[in-house]
């Protein structure tokens, strides 16, 4: 149903906003699922788990090359710009939750996000314990470590890997749940756990949910409130309606 909130709110209020590719796909960003989403062009099990890796790290690092190029040249959109504009509004109740890797929220000012699914932008070692660093390289093969020479890969969360910072966003729920607390998916289909179950949890605990994306999610009955369209048009236009 699509809605729209009643009257300004309150600073007080608290706001997790969790985004997935929709987001970024007004920025030229391809999403993964749907028409042109990348899993139409690439089979997940070949590019996106350490087994691919191990199989085949040339085409793995040829498919992060090519979304590395890409994510550099693209520019933050209203919805990102949106999402500034209300932390430097309502600075730590709001918390940014993002599956995204390509880095658009910190182009767009955003800070202290909490990025389940990695960065684009860092690379790590497949084979040492050397942490991650910032990385924004295009490789025509697979580069080394300096310090072990195993293969460095895209310090990307890939299927069958522990996700980060899930639990504080978990936390943030519980610990703001009777504080006035809105919980706002954009842009994502709901298909990837764990960051799926955020929806889930945030209903168990009473906090009104509400999703905006451009076609109805496969979990849309999780969703107090479901607002159909564009997040460059929609998200803008209900932050403005709740906070700003
Ligand atoms: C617009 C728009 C516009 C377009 N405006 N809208 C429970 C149940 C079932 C399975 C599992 C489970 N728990 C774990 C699993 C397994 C697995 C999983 O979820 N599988 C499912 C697919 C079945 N999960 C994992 O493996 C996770 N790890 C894990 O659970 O580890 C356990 C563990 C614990 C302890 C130790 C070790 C392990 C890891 C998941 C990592 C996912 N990574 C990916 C790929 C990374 C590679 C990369 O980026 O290249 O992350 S998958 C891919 O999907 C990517 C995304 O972040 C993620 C979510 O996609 P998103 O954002 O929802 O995009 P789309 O394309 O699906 O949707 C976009 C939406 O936007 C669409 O609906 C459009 O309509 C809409 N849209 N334009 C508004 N302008
Ligand atoms: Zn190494």
């Amino acid at each position: 149903m699509p809605g729209s909130l009643v009257s300004a709110k309150p600073l007080g209020m608290k706001i997790l906003v969790m985004t997935g590719a929709g987001v970024s796909a007004e920025s030229g960003i391809p999403t993964f699922r749907g028409t042109n989403g990348l899993w139409r062009t690439h089979r997940v099990e070949d590019v996106a788990s350490p087994e691919a890796f191990r199989k085949d790290p040339r085409l793995v690092w040829d498919f992060y090359s090519e979304r590395r190029a890409k994510a550099r040249d693209a520019h933050p959109n209203k919805a990102h710009l949106a999402l500034k504009v209300l932390q430097n509004t309502i600075g730590k109740n709001m918390l940014l939750v993002t599956q995204n890797v390509d880095g658009l929220h910190v182009k767009a000012g955003n800070t202290d996000i909490i990025e389940l699914h990695g960065n684009l932008f860092e690379s790590r070692c497949f084979n040492c314990g050397r942490p991650p660093f910032k990385d924004s390289k295009v490789y025509n093969e697979p580069p080394r470590c300096t310090m072990c020479y195993g293969y460095l890969r895209p310090n990307i969360v890939w299927f069958g890997e522990q996700i980060s910072g899930f639990m504080e966003a978990v936390k943030f729920i519980s610990d703001n749940y009777k504080d006035d607390l809105y919980y706002i998916a954009v842009g994502t289909s709901g298909t990837v756990y764990p960051a799926a179950a955020l929806t889930r949890i945030a209903k168990d605990f009473q906090v009104p949910t509400w999703i905006i994306n451009d076609e109805t999610p496969g979990n849309v009955s999780e969703f107090t409130h479901f607002i159909q369209g564009k997040a460059s048009e929609m998200l803008p236009k209900l932050l403005k309606d709740i906070v700003l």
